[in-house]
């Protein structure tokens, strides 16, 4: 990365990193590393990562083959998983066919029955999370699926994967998340110093940048830039502070960020999976055992899946006060039921707890709605 480059050129960087990524999956294959595909924030990564595989995110962000994928599956079905299948099925994206694996987790009904047609075109590893963070039962089941996980790598890939090379990887790996810790940690400023779109070309982009020790380096220097040119009294106009929960954005669903941003507010913290709620927490590397260091981690993973789902609410306290949030907004994709219904529970704590407005959008990966929600965005900021 080239930090003499003004910072909307760097950040445009970011955004291309999914297209350039291609060719850098296409090289690893050719040194014959492995490519583990990964569907959920659920997934450790420092399992692959410490037979030094490669770890590509497979959900797609496209409605390029919703088509093709409701010729198998419910129309009325989440976009996020219609896309990945389609992609899947179709061949159209180079990181599905560079997997020599994919691994899913039982997390939403619909993810986890996708998966079952999905073993069709790759292997397939699904593991079985529990449904709630609470309880020895829960977490020893999931202690046992990163356990069983790591056999299941180990015989398809004809490798060890040692203890040491796990906490080597999860030292990687808690760098990175300090690193974009610090940099989404720039949406604190008030007034901003990026835009919420910004911030997340950066979140979106990393995910695709294979090497992680260059991947930490920049997001640091990044970071460094942005706070050095904020401190000489670069700042964005004050307005209005977004908090987006709900599910992951990306790709067509940064249309709501964009809706956001022109209704004349700023987005300054994602509480997601594209954003905080994969980040925020780090594996404890004091841990002896480092299964359970993992899975206390992992398991902590604020996602509507889990019943209860106290972790998610205690982010979004936390965020809202650290990030000066002056309203929420919570993105729904169509037909995810878990986070849908969720949404009373999210309006209630955000309204009564935090006094602050909230307000849901329900979306989906077309694009017909763009006016729709540049409507409804710039009603709920003039509010604010
Ligand atoms: S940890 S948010 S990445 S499950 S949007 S497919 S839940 S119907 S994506 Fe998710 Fe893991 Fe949770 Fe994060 Fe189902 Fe809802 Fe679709 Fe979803």
């Amino acid at each position: 990365m080239d930090l003499r480059k003004e910072l909307p050129e760097i950040f445009d960087q970011f955004a291309e990193a999914r297209k350039n990524g291609f060719i850098a999956a296409k090289t690893l294959k050719e040194q014959n590393v492995p490519m583990v595909g990964t569907f959920c924030t659920y997934m450790p990564q420092e399992l692959p990562l410490a037979m030094g595989a490669a770890v590509v995110s497979l959900c797609a962000t496209s409605d390029e083959t919703i088509g093709e994928a409701e010729k198998d599956l419910p129309k009325n079905l989440c976009p996020l998983i219609k896309s990945s299948y389609g992609f899947g099925k179709t061949d159209k994206c180079p990181y599905f066919y560079f997997s020599d694996i994919v691994v899913g987790e039982t997390t939403c009904d619909g993810k986890k029955k996708m998966y079952e047609y999905l073993g069709e075109f790759k292997p397939v590893h699904v593991m079985q999370l529990p449904n709630t963070q609470k309880g020895a039962d829960a977490f020893n089941l999931w202690k046992n699926e990163i356990i069983r996980l790591k056999e299941t790598l180990e015989a398809q890939f004809d490798t060890e994967i040692t203890e040491e090379a796990i906490r080597k990887a999860i030292n990687l790996k808690n760098r990175e998340r300090q690193a974009l810790k610090n940099f989404y940690g720039l949406g604190k400023l008030n007034p901003s110093a990026i835009t919420g779109g910004d911030i997340l070309k950066v979140l979106y982009g990393t995910t695709f940048k294979f090497d992680r020790e260059v991947n930490i380096k920049d997001v640091e220097a990044l970071t460094a830039k942005i706070q050095k040119e904020y401190d000489e009294g670069k700042r964005l106009d004050p307005k209005p502070r977004i908090l987006i929960t709900g599910c992951p954005i990306g790709g067509v669903t940064e249309k709501v960020v964009k809706a956001i941003e022109d209704s004349g507010a700023h987005v300054v913290f994602f509480e997601n999976c594209m954003g905080a709620k994969a980040v925020e927490r780090l594996v404890d590397e004091s841990k002896e055992d480092v299964y359970e260091a993992l899975a206390e981690k992992y398991l902590s993973i604020g996602c509507s899946c889990m019943t209860p789902n106290n972790n998610r609410l205690d982010m979004l306290d936390e965020a809202i006060d650290a990030y000066q949030v002056d309203g929420v907004v919570d993105v729904i994709l169509q037909a995810c039921h878990t986070y849908a219904v969720e949404t009373l529970s999210i309006k209630r704590f955000v309204n009564e707890k935090k006094n602050i407005p909230y307000m849901s959008v329900e979306t989906d990966y077309s694009t017909t709605d763009i006016g729709q929600l540049t409507t409804r965005m710039a009603a709920f900021i003039e509010m604010l």
